[in-house]
């Protein structure tokens, strides 16, 4: 068999989005030839996109193949942003064939080179024996600490007749969980003690946030989300005070600087969530890798998910007092999180992808009043024009739910081809553009620090168009009573709503101060 079929069917991945190139031919035909779910996506960012999108909501990881040089380099955006958020995904690039490597052949570039900063690890897969290696590798992808995997795969390599055998299976590394009993006793000792515990769930506890509520929730221990934890944990327990950090929820950043103990599981406490400041307390840091707060007073390496279950197994205490206080989240007289509310309470959607910008700064402050599901929000890379082709990759995920995208003017411009696959796949997403006609986020801050605003502007009126130039139904809302409209309209539907520039949630001075 091909070699290209021979990782195929090695690897352990429900679905490949694609953008065909000459290189990865023998990649692309060995999906077909072996029934593999495939989804052609015309343009490698939005194929990207769409994959790390499947990957956050099915927790499993998806496959991006592309081609060569040009379509590999349109890769790297997509794959840095699934990088920073620890989402694993496969990346293979069908590449130039080994003997054409360093030779300045049409479309080749050093890929290694490019993708090794940006992914967890990379192969070159210059020979049969690679093949078994890179499937190792694209096991660790699903491994916390999760991330993308990069697969070099020159064409000559994809056409060799290879044999199966040998290749592993399910190899994925277990660190040990030796030398773990002494601080799981301790964290044991210290929670039992405290009178204010508090557990604060980060990106790096996903796996484990489950087990973490059901723990949480017998014990009647407050749980606290970073933005990214809360973001992919869900449903949240009953005893979730919100997320911390500059946009936090007010009840989770003061029971960040009020608890006595806390708990920081997979979360890195970076200024993002302790913006606010953390409180006296005793201070347990469980990491699997990357550094530790200078303020953890124990430091834990071990993956939260082994660490948890122990945990629930030394823990002696009983129900604690839930000492928390819950306050009020504001209410603001704005256009767009008065629209994005409404949005989320009437469109049926019940998961949401977020973009970057204006919009989605609302967004998160429309979020902290009673949203229950999954939300994706390139949060680590803060990547502008993620939302819609990562809803698409939600959307097929799980296609029982239905997904809405949030997005501005300047998010939803760069994503053409993403929009066609909406339309030709008939997903039933809901994609909500805000148009200000220009870089929002960016012209405020510019305004706020330099008295000026250039070249920001993007006077784009033409969503309507876009929307029947690829088939999508189009709804202009300027608030509830379009809104209500939606209903009787068919999905996939591109909403527009026109807002002002002006209209930013209020950032307080700490977020992104002039250097
Ligand atoms: C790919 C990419 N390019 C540029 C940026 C810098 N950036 C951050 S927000 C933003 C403006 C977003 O504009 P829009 O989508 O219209 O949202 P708005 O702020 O206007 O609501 C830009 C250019 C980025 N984060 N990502
Ligand atoms: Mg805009």
């Amino acid at each position: 068999m091909m070699g290209a079929e021979a990782l195929i069917r090695g690897l352990r991945v429900d679905a490949y989005f694609t953008v065909p190139g000459r290189f990865a031919i023998p990649l692309n035909v060995s999906l077909k030839r072996l029934g593999a779910r495939r989804i052609m996506i015309p343009d490698e960012r939005c194929a990207g996109h769409a994959a790390d999108g499947y990957a956050r909501v099915s927790g499993r990881p998806a496959g991006l193949v592309v081609s060569a040089g040009p379509g590999a380099l349109n890769a790297t955006l997509p794959v840095a942003t699934a990088f920073r958020d620890h989402v694993p995904m496969v990346v293979i690039a069908g590449d130039v064939p080994t003997r054409s490597r360093g030779s300045l052949a049409v479309e080749e570039v050093d890929l290694m080179k490019v993708f090794g900063p940006i992914c967890k690890g990379s192969v070159y897969v210059d020979c049969e024996e690679e093949i078994a290696k890179a499937l190792g590798a694209a096991e660790e992808s699903a491994q916390a600490p999760k991330g993308p995997v990069f697969l070099d795969f020159p064409l000559d390599v994809q056409e060799k007749d290879v044999e199966l055998g040998g290749l592993p299976k399910g190899r994925g590394s277990r660190r040990s969980t030796e030398g773990l009993e002494k601080e799981v006793e301790e964290v044991a000792r210290l929670l039992e003690a405290s009178k204010r515990p508090l557990i604060l769930v980060g990106n790096g506890c996903v796996d484990a946030h489950e087990a973490v509520a059901e723990f949480a929730e017998r014990y009647n221990i407050p749980v606290a989300y970073t933005l990214m934890g809360w973001c992919a944990a869900w449903p949240k327990p009953s005893v979730s005070v919100g997320f911390c950090g500059i946009r936090g929820f007010r009840t989770a950043n003061s029971a960040l600087q009020e608890c006595d103990f806390l708990l920081a599981l997979g979360a890195r406490l970076s200024e993002a969530t302790t913006a606010y400041g953390v409180g006296e307390g005793f201070v347990a840091q469980v990491l699997v890798e990357g550094p530790f707060s200078e303020r953890a007073a124990l430091r834990v390496r071990s993956k939260c998910e082994d660490f948890v279950k122990a945990l629930r197994k030394s823990y002696r205490g009983g129900r604690k007092d839930f000492w928390v206080v819950r306050e009020e989240e504001p209410l603001y007289d704005s256009k767009t999180f008065k629209v994005i509310r409404e949005l989320m309470a009437l469109s049926r959607c019940s998961v949401i992808a977020l973009d970057m910008g204006q919009s989605t700064m609302w967004a998160i402050e429309a979020l902290k009043h009673g949203w229950r599901g999954p939300v994706l929000y390139p949060g680590g890379l803060a990547t502008m024009g993620f939302s819609i082709p990562a809803a698409i990759g939600a959307q097929l995920a799980r296609p029982e739910r239905r997904v809405l995208s949030i997005t501005g003017d300047g998010g939803a411009i760069m994503n053409l081809p993403a929009l066609h696959a909406v339309s030709t796949m008939k997903l039933p997403m809901v994609v909500a553009v805000f148009n200000n006609e220009s870089y929002g986020m960016v012209r405020s801050k510019q305004l706020r620090d330099y008295g000026l605003a250039s070249d920001v502007e993007l006077g784009f009126k033409g969503f309507q168009k876009v929307a029947e130039a690829v088939g999508m139904r189009y709804l202009k809302v300027d608030g509830e009573e379009e809104l209500r409209r939606l209903s009787l309209v068919e999905v996939p539907v591109l909403i527009e709503v026109e807002v002002e520039v002006d209209d930013a949630p209020p950032t307080p001075k700490k977020l992104f101060p002039k250097s």
